[in-house]
């Protein structure tokens, strides 16, 4: 790791930190007081405020904060601002903004009004997730939604300067990753028109080439750039989890090399809804930040964790490490498990195969064109080894062990962020133990196994789970009935 001073994020301008960004509850003034601790701690230098169930930030838009909204933004700028940190305040208008109505731009002026008053200075715009409606519908006399939000932006940034000197302003575009701009997303020729039609001061938010993107390189960012006529600012959404509340992600920043932070205006990360559970996303995202050419992401995260593993405390006798290693390994990134994890599945899935006549042979990662790694059920196949099933059963134990320690955490916010994913495992843990031990005992009748804790109903039940068995995702990413 580079010494603080050596990063390349000590140029001010390079925006490197935290988006809170995500759908559902957003964290609350405690919350954010802590992360900018982390942030200042660790070299980060941005918050930037766009919680989408935040009313008043997206659905009701145009109403003024309450005096104790106001009260509540103002602690959370004043405790941002302390740290050194730079506040940037999110509105998002585009679910049904009239983009030809000068009454709109008044209401956008009022509610910066009210965040200069507490001292914000810089500001964003956002346009994504908003109904791909034709342009001529909602975009006013311009030829096209691009266009009438580049003009609004642009207003809005002038109107800013004149009262904020130096103002940071970042717009999000309608199509924010190259899956949606290859859809024609806020309609054709969107990013160009942007690229050509934004003030070149306004920096422009880019999501990788996916919305969760497993990967981004400066060569698919310089491509970008060509088009925007811009660095993008990256909006980093590998750790969220508010498109599954059954995950969240502990894994290291990844899948990012160093060069890419040459190739972008910044790196703001999206991280997990649950506030406690964002120690190592962003440790390792400081980390990233800071490093110099020699980025090891595993490194980054086993030695995050190790600072993190102290709020591991317990009622009882302390949790080990190393089971501590492999619990987060099972949490790890949206498109891989850690090594620890993957090697529990490659023994359970070797145990289970041994049992009866269900060993298959289906193609490997390689052949079916994806990585080693992928956490796609159909993926990876292993002809039976009975040999796993011993080890399978010491390394699940243990886990299942943690699992059920975890509710012993004296840090109860982190329990409570933990418990239902913990939970989940443990049961399935519980599950393959019981059902590997019941098939491969000598003396078994060649019986059904049932278990008394997963019986049709409570476990697996429920309309959503149904649905979900009703089509099959193709390695491909296509699906099958
Ligand atoms: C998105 C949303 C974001 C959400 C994330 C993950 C952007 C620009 N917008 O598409 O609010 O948290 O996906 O679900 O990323």
């Amino acid at each position: 790791m580079a010494p603080a001073n050596e990063g390349m994020a000590e140029t001010t301008d390079f925006l490197a930190g935290v988006i809170e960004g995500f759908y559902g509850k957003p964290w609350t003034h405690e919350e954010r007081a802590e992360v900018f601790g982390w942030m200042a701690d660790w070299g980060l230098n941005t918050y930037f405020y766009a919680p989408k169930d935040d009313l008043k930030h997206r659905a009701l838009w145009r109403e003024p904060y309450s005096d104790a909204e106001i009260e509540k933004l103002a602690q959370t700028i004043a405790a941002c601002q302390k740290r050194n940190l730079r506040f940037i305040y999110g509105l998002s208008p585009g679910l049904d903004i009239r983009y030809d109505d000068p009454a709109e731009l008044e209401h956008l002026h009022k509610r910066f009004e009210q965040l200069i008053a507490l001292g914000c200075r810089d500001f964003g715009l956002l346009f994504d997730d908003i109904p791909n409606r034709p342009a001529s519908s909602e975009a006013g006399h311009q030829p096209s939604l691009a266009a009438a939000q580049c003009q609004m932006a642009n207003a809005l940034f002038k109107w800013t300067l004149a009262r904020s000197r130096n103002a940071r302003f970042l717009v999000c575009p309608t199509p924010y990753c190259s899956r949606m701009a290859a859809r024609d997303v806020g309609g054709k020729n969107y990013l160009p028109t942007m690229g050509r039609e934004l003030l070149p001061e306004i920096d422009v938010f880019w999501t990788g080439p996916e919305i969760i993107s497993r990967e981004i390189t400066p060569a698919h960012v310089q491509e970008l750039h060509q088009v925007l006529r811009r660095k993008p600012v990256i909006w980093d959404n590998l750790h969220a989890n508010d498109y599954d509340g059954r995950r969240f992600y502990c894994g290291p920043y990844a899948g990012r090399p160093p060069e890419l932070r040459e190739a972008v205006g910044g790196i703001l990360s999206n991280p997990n809804n649950e506030f406690p559970l964002n120690f190592v996303p962003l440790r390792t995202l400081a980390q990233f930040i800071r490093s110099d050419g020699n980025w090891d992401a595993r490194q980054a995260y086993l030695s995050a964790m190790r600072e993190w593993f102290p709020r591991f405390a317990t009622l009882g006798p302390p949790v080990s490490f190393e089971d501590f290693i492999l619990f987060g390994d099972c949490h790890y990134l949206p498109h891989e498990e850690g090594p620890e994890a993957e090697a529990l599945f490659q023994l359970a899935r070797g145990s289970v195969a041994s049992i009866g006549d269900t060993a298959r042979a289906t193609p490997t990662p390689r052949s079916a064109g994806l990585r080693p790694g992928t956490n796609l059920e159909t993926e990876t196949s292993r002809v039976g080894d009975r040999r796993s099933g011993p080890e399978f059963a010491r390394r699940a134990a243990r886990l299942h062990e943690l699992c059920a320690r975890m509710a012993e955490l004296r840090d109860r916010p982190l329990f409570y962020a933990l418990s239902r994913r913990a939970w989940e495992l443990r049961e399935e843990l519980d599950l393959l133990m019981n059902y590997v031990a019941s098939k491969s005992s000598t003396c078994a009748a060649p019986a059904p196994f049932v278990s008394d804790s997963h019986l049709p109903g409570t476990y697996r039940g429920g309309m959503v789970a149904r649905l979900q068995r009703l089509l099959v995702q193709q390695p491909d990413g296509s699906f099958t009935s």
